[in-house]
Formats: C-alpha cells, sequence, structure tokens
C-alpha cells in the first residue's frame, strides 16, 4: 500500500474509534473531508503516473445504457444471455467473465443496451481486480442493475465500494452550491436551518479542501457527506434497481429475511436460468430510465404515430432535433406542441422547451428552407 493509501486507512480507523455526538460530529466531518481529498490526489496521480489501468472498449449504443454490477458468480452473464439473447459465457466458478460485453435488449420500441462485467469484489475502486474498469463502465451508465444472490447477500458493500468511486446511487444532487472568491473568507449561508451540522462545521470542511475564501449557500439540511460530494465535484448520480438472482433455489420462507437484510431497498426476485421474474424485470429497467415517446408529425400531415422519437424524461426540443435530419436543425424556427407538455394544443415553443410522453410535435422551419 502506498503512503496516501495507508494515511486513509489510519483516517478511516480514527473515525470508527470516535463515538459519534454532537461533540464530535464536526471533527468526523472533517477527516471525511480529509479522506475525501486524499482520494482526489489518489486519483489524480494515477492518472498522471500512466496508471490508467487497462482500456476497455465498449461503444454506448441504444437509447440507453444499463450496466450489470455484482459480486463474482451471482448470474449476471447468464443473466444477460437470456434477457438478450447475446452470448456471455457463464460457468460455475468465479470470474469467468473477464471483459465487458454487450447486449441489446428491445423494450416497447425502446433499444437498451446491457452490460455484463466482470464480478466486483472489495477493494474494486482501488483497482483490484478488474474494479477501475468495472467502476469506469459504472460510472458512464445510465442506469446499474445490482445483481445479488443468497450467498452474496452483501449489498452495503457493493454499494459502498461504488461509493468510494464518486458514484451515488438513486440519490439527487445536492442543493448546495459553493462558489470561491478573492478574499472575506468563508461565508455560509443556509435557506433551511440546519440539524447535521453547523455553520462552523461546514467551514471546517470547506478549509480541509483548501477554500480559504469562499461562499457556500445550502438550500437543503445536508450532510457532511453530500457538502464533501459537492466539494470533490467528480460525483455521478445514477438511478439503480436491485435484483436477486437464483430465485428458483430460494424457498418462499427464505424470501422475507432477504427482504429484511436489503430494507428499505425495493428488491426483485429473478432466475436468470429460468427466465422467472422477467416482465417485472424489464418494466422496471424500463421506468427507471424514465423513457418518453414523441410523434413527429410533418405540417400538414397525420403525426407518425407507428414509429416514435425515444427519448428520456427531461429531454427538450433540443434533443429530439439532434435525432432528426440535420436539415431541420438548421433551420429550426420554432416547434408546435400538443400532448402533456404544452399549455394548451399547438403551443410553439423553442429549443429549451421539456417534453413529455407522447407528445406530439410539428418542426417549424425558416421561411426560403425547405424540410
Ligand atoms: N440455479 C440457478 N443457477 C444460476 C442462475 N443463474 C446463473 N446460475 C448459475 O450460476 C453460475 C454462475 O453464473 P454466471 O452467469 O457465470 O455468473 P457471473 O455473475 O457472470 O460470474 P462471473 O463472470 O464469474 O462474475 C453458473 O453455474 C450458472 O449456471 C439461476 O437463475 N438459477
Ligand atoms: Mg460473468
Amino acid at each position: 500500500m502506498g503512503a496516501i493509501e495507508d494515511e486513509i486507512a489510519r483516517i478511516e480507523e480514527e473515525i470508527r474509534k470516535t463515538h459519534y455526538n454532537k461533540a464530535t460530529q464536526g471533527h468526523v466531518g472533517r477527516l471525511k473531508a480529509k479522506i475525501a481529498v486524499l482520494r482526489l490526489e489518489r486519483e489524480k496521480r494515477a492518472r498522471s503516473g500512466g496508471g490508467s489501468g487497462p482500456g476497455y472498449a465498449v461503444r454506448k449504443s441504444g437509447h440507453a445504457t444499463v450496466a450489470l454490477v455484482g459480486y463474482p458468480s451471482v448470474g449476471k452473464s447468464t443473466l444477460l444471455t437470456h434477457l438478450t439473447g447475446a452470448e456471455s459465457e457463464a460457468a460455475a466458478y468465479e470470474f469467468t467473465t473477464t471483459t465487458i460485453i454487450p447486449g441489446m435488449l428491445s423494450w416497447r420500441g425502446a433499444a437498451i443496451q446491457i452490460l455484463d462485467m466482470p464480478g466486483l469484489i472489495p477493494g474494486a475502486s482501488t483497482g483490484r481486480g478488474r474494479g477501475r474498469e468495472v467502476i469506469s463502465v459504472a460510472r458512464n451508465s445510465d442506469l446499474i442493475l445490482f445483481l445479488l444472490d443468497k450467498t452474496h447477500l452483501e449489498f452495503r458493500s457493493l454499494l459502498a465500494e461504488l461509493e468510494r468511486a464518486g458514484i451515488r446511487t438513486n440519490q439527487r444532487p445536492p442543493r448546495i452550491v459553493v462558489t470561491s472568491k478573492e478574499r472575506g473568507g468563508v461565508e455560509v449561508h443556509s435557506t433551511v436551518r440546519l440539524t447535521k451540522m453547523d455553520a462552523e462545521q461546514v467551514e471546517g470542511i470547506v478549509r480541509e479542501f483548501h477554500l480559504h475564501n469562499a461562499d457556500v449557500v445550502l438550500r437543503e439540511d445536508a450532510t457532511p457527506e453530500q457538502l464533501i460530494d459537492v466539494l470533490a465535484g467528480n460525483r455521478v448520480y445514477i438511478p439503480a434497481i436491485l435484483a436477486v438472482n437464483k430465485a428458483d433455489l430460494i424457498a418462499p420462507n427464505e424470501r422475507p429475511p432477504i427482504l429484511h437484510q436489503l430494507s428499505p431497498t425495493k428488491v426483485l426476485f429473478v432466475s436468470a436460468s429460468r427466465e422467472q421474474g422477467f416482465q417485472e424485470l424489464k418494466e422496471e429497467i424500463a421506468d427507471a430510465l424514465a423513457f418518453i415517446r414523441i410523434y413527429v408529425k410533418p405540417p400538414g400531415q397525420p403525426p407518425d404515430l407507428a414509429e416514435p422519437v425515444i427519448l428520456r424524461r427531461g429531454n427538450t426540443i433540443a434533443d429530439l432535433l439532434q435525432r432528426l435530419p440535420p436539415e431541420l436543425g438548421a433551420s429550426f424556427r420554432s416547434a408546435l406542441v400538443w400532448g402533456k407538455s404544452a399549455k394548451f394544443p399547438g403551443q410553439t415553443v423553442g429549443r429549451d422547451h421539456p417534453l413529455a410522453d407522447q407528445d406530439i410535435v410539428t418542426v417549424v422551419v425558416q421561411r426560403g428552407t425547405k424540410a
């Protein structure tokens, strides 16, 4: 282990030994900030030292990408094969899969890329096993599908491994803004009452990041961890779902304790080899990816109801234009919208208008151009 590793281990040990209460929470917050700063430093060195690890070549394709994350042998490859038809070797020993293997699932007109990956083991975020590769693919995915089986139920440690690599699942970005400035020290403003840390503790954490002049605005009752996430700045926020595989080997009376252990996370039971629970799994995946269908209506013609353009919730007219012939984008003047996102049928909107599922859209182009 390197010096940074030792230092992180030492501080983690100190946190474990500290009894957490009002009197120590400021101290613990600063220790957590120190760890985050050390991890940033470690990442920086890993990148500059040419130690970027093995390259991986998976091109994202389809409307969204789902990363399969789980311990070795829980059935990730079996699931990929049975869900998508893609060949991925499955075997009764660990670490069968050594590279990233893509498959494609079609679901109500949406093409969902699913990536089978090597099993994740503790220490992956520091590069153990193929950990770095798995984590970097997970970071770039639109959804993480965690897979467990009844002999590998340690979901918390799986999550912790991703968290150490800056991946936050099923959380939204904290409503905190930190702006550095020339002078004036650290000023803390909050629009809500802070119960998880006080202004002095906020300042202590901010200073650990070598920021001595900054405005910090908190718009929620944030935790020290959330503030550290904002200061570290390299976090990604990704939705996730959890499935327990090999349900064929789980007796009905074994389910409640499993649900209890994993609570409050919602659990789907599936059997990859027997294709059980697939309908619900596909629906959960599509739901989490928040697809919306947009029907394009050429001027003076009926909308194309047979082939919607598949977008994601939050996408706008600009995103729609990306998927239409480039001439339309180039000579775009405005769009007319019918449906849930329109204030009234046929509303005229611009590029930044957010669309809703099943909207009908007509693109209006500038006079003198043809489209
Ligand atoms: N009974 C049962 N066995 C399964 C099921 N799914 C997978 N298996 C078995 O579990 C073993 C491991 O399956 P894999 O698909 O190779 O597991 P993996 O998660 O890809 O493993 P690694 O690539 O090593 O990380 C194989 O022997 C599979 O046949 C299931 O639903 N039920
Ligand atoms: Mg595998």
